[in-house]
């Protein structure tokens, strides 16, 4: 069987709240600074070269793609932030656009933040999270460019995150799964495919006999997690 992922299709392009497509099938977003890999990310989850398009010029994605599913999903690659060079005007209307979607919008049912592993959380990724995780909606880390590491750091560059993640936002944890993963190497992709699948309410080909590392990374589900404090920083 393939993944829900596999064989994603274009679907349309948006720059501004008007012209997202109104909510219905569920909706999986893709967010995390410029640059650290958000796209590559979609393209080697769909298994396709240029799907999303990818960029060696940070700031390249200023608008949301959307990707059409098998199954009728969307996934939305949204627009990178952090990057210096982005006119000042630019920068805050994606961030209020940013913040604003993932708060609100109602068909989304997960969201993948992409974080290179080297550098780990930045400030922006925080406040995206913080603002999200009121929601108690599940998160997935992608640890990206893993590749950059020993085969023997990755662990640690993914357990760094995870407890970065713990530290800041003790009442959330249980929202979060971190996978140290590569785009170019393909690391991490079942382990991904898997929480995703679940998201999707489907479960991957080799779902039932999960292999034995798998099995920390199941997928975080919500459960009454917004008891806690809304913003405990
Ligand atoms: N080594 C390595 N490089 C990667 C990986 N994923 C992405 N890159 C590189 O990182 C750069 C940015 O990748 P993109 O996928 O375009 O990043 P993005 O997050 O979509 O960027 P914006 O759309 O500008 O926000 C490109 O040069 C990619 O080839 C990875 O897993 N390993
Ligand atoms: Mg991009």
């Amino acid at each position: 069987m393939k993944h829900p992922l596999q064989l994603a299709e274009f679907h349309l392009t948006v720059a501004n709240d008007a012209q997202l497509p109104p909510p219905g099938p569920p909706e999986i977003a893709f967010a995390g600074r410029s640059n650290a890999g958000k796209s590559s990310a979609i393209n080697a989850l769909a298994n396709r070269t240029r799907l999303a398009f990818t960029s060696k010029t940070p700031g390249r994605t200023q608008q949301i793609n959307f990707f059409r599913l098998r199954n009728g999903a969307l996934l939305a690659d949204l627009p990178g932030y952090g990057y210096a060079a982005v006119p000042q005007a630019l920068k805050r209307h994606w961030q209020e656009f940013l913040a604003r979607y993932l708060a609100t919008r109602q068909s989304l049912v997960g969201l993948v933040l992409v974080v290179d592993a080297r550098h780990g959380l930045a400030d922006l990724d925080r406040r995206l999270l913080a603002g999200y995780f009121p929601s108690g909606r599940p998160v997935l880390v992608l640890a990206t460019k893993v590749d950059k590491f020993t085969a023997s750091a990755q662990g640690g560059a993914r357990r760094a995150i995870e407890r970065d993640i713990a530290g800041e936002f003790p009442f959330h944890a249980a929202q979060v799964a971190v996978v140290a993963f590569s785009a170019t190497r393909h690391i991490g992709i079942p382990a991904a495919e898997a929480i995703l699948a679940s998201w999707l309410g489907e479960t991957t080909s080799d779902a039932g006999a999960p292999a034995p590392g798998d099995r920390k990374e199941k997928a975080p589900r919500s459960r009454g997690v917004t008891r806690g404090p809304k913003n405990p920083r």
